[in-house]
């Protein structure tokens, strides 16, 4: 069949909206019919040439959501029309990793989703006898793509595709650090590094644990607003106080009778690995977990004096907020359907898929929190 795209020709170049050729689903896989996708940074870190793993031509886009519109051979788990959202992390629930209960990481078909194919090895997708690749297995700048089924996740089809496409990567990955990666607890103290769609995030599953003290950390002022609209108690720029950030915090977050500063849970969404340190070190001595949520760019190192650690804080990272997508998605997706997460006000821009160049702009230019294109 043929479906309308927007292709990333090359590295540095824009979108280029196209007619292109796609193959149906074979033996455990689907054919989807997106109906919205958001625009999200690692989309743009491909397109601009800086990701090393990055391959051309290829259809960008991992955080969408659709209709299945046929099925392949063997497909038990959805059927034609179900609602489903795409994932970056499959859910197998037969590798190691998923047996193991202890990630999310799912190996079954990591080989070649990094190389941008189909689990056989090869590409649904291209323009006459020019192959084209897909990209962390979801490919939602097209209209219409095919998964593997361990990829899709089947959801509550009163759910609005223009907001819910957001589960697919942004909301999943803040709230799930929250509850699957630092596991908070009610009564919690916390600090949130960078206010943008995922530190928002992160806000608003820190407000639903009952966390008692959120605190947002950001450059830009006009993120305060932003974060009060989640339950951020407290908001610091670091441009604007009196030395550095971290004796700040620590100073803010003085609790009980040993005056003893730092969070219990501080997360970095900034990818910025000067702030990841200083993440880490406002945490609270001897039992403060740090959770790296923020992606830096090739090649960039994390460091700070083994004291830290030794004294008990905990650095650990954390992909797609640690969710299995089979099992959670579906799960934030009644969340947001039950008004315990909110969504809407995150999805500051609608766009047709002919000017996706634009949400990447807007992006850019940190005008927006997301981008949707509505198919
Ligand atoms: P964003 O650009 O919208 O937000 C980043 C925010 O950080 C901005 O508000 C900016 O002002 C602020 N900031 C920048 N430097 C800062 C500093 N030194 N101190 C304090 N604040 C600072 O980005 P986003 O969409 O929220 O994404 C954040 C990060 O999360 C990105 O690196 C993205 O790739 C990553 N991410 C990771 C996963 C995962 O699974 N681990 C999933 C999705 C996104
Ligand atoms: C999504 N991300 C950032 C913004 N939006 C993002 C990027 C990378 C990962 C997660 C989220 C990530 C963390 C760890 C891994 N990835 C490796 C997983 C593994 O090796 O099993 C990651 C993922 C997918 C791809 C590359 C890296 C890909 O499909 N190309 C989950
Ligand atoms: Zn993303």
């Amino acid at each position: 069949m043929k479906t309308r795209a927007a292709v990333a020709v090359a590295a540095g170049k824009p979108l280029e909206i196209m007619e292109v050729d796609l193959e149906g689903p074979k033996a455990g896989e689907v054919l989807i019919e997106v109906k919205a996708t958001g625009i999200c940074h690692t989309d743009e870190f491909t397109l601009s040439g800086a990701d090393p793993e990055g391959i051309f031509p290829a259809i960008l886009g991992h955080e969408g959501a659709g209709i299945v519109v046929d099925v392949g051979p063997g497909v038990t788990s959805v059927k034609k029309g179900d609602h489903v959202i795409p994932l970056y992390t499959p859910e197998c629930r037969q590798c190691p990793s998923c047996l193991s209960r202890k990630t999310n990481l799912c190996t079954a078909i990591r080989a070649t989703q990094g190389q941008g194919l189909m689990p056989d090895g090869t590409s649904r997708f291209s323009i006459g006898k020019d192959k084209i690749f897909h990209y962390m297995g979801c490919s939602t700048f097209s209209n219409f793509t095919v998964l593997p089924e361990i990829a899709v996740a089947k959801v509550n089809p009163d759910a609005p595709f223009d907001t819910i496409c957001y589960i697919g990567c942004g909301v999943t990955t803040g709230v799930g650090a929250v509850f699957n990666t630092a596991k908070v607890e009610q009564g919690a103290t916390a600090v949130v590094f960078g206010l943008g769609g995922i530190g928002l995030n992160v806000i608003q599953g820190l407000k639903l644990a009952g966390a008692d003290m959120i605190i947002g950390v950001d450059l830009n002022n006009d993120k305060k607003q932003w974060g009060e609209r989640f339950g951020m108690t407290h908001f610091v720029n670091p441009k604007e106080i009196d030395g550095d950030v971290v004796p700040y915090l620590v100073n803010l977050t003085k609790r009980g009778a040993d005056q003893i500063g730092g969070a219990d849970y501080t997360f970095d969404c900034t990818g910025n690995t000067k702030v990841m340190r200083q993440a880490l070190e406002a945490s609270h001595r001897g039992w403060g977990q740090s959770i790296v949520i923020g992606v830096a760019g090739a090649g960039q190192e994390i460091s700070t004096r083994p004291f830290q650690l030794v004294t008990g804080r905990v650095w650990k990272g954390t992909a797609f907020g640690g969710a299995r997508g089979r099992t959670d998605v579906p799960r934030i997706v009644d969340w947001y359907m039950d008004g315990k997460i909110q969504i809407d006000p995150m999805i500051t821009h609608r766009l047709k898929l002919e000017e996706i160049n634009k949400g990447f702009d807007l992006m850019h230019a940190g005008e927006s929190i997301r981008s949707v294109v509505v198919y």
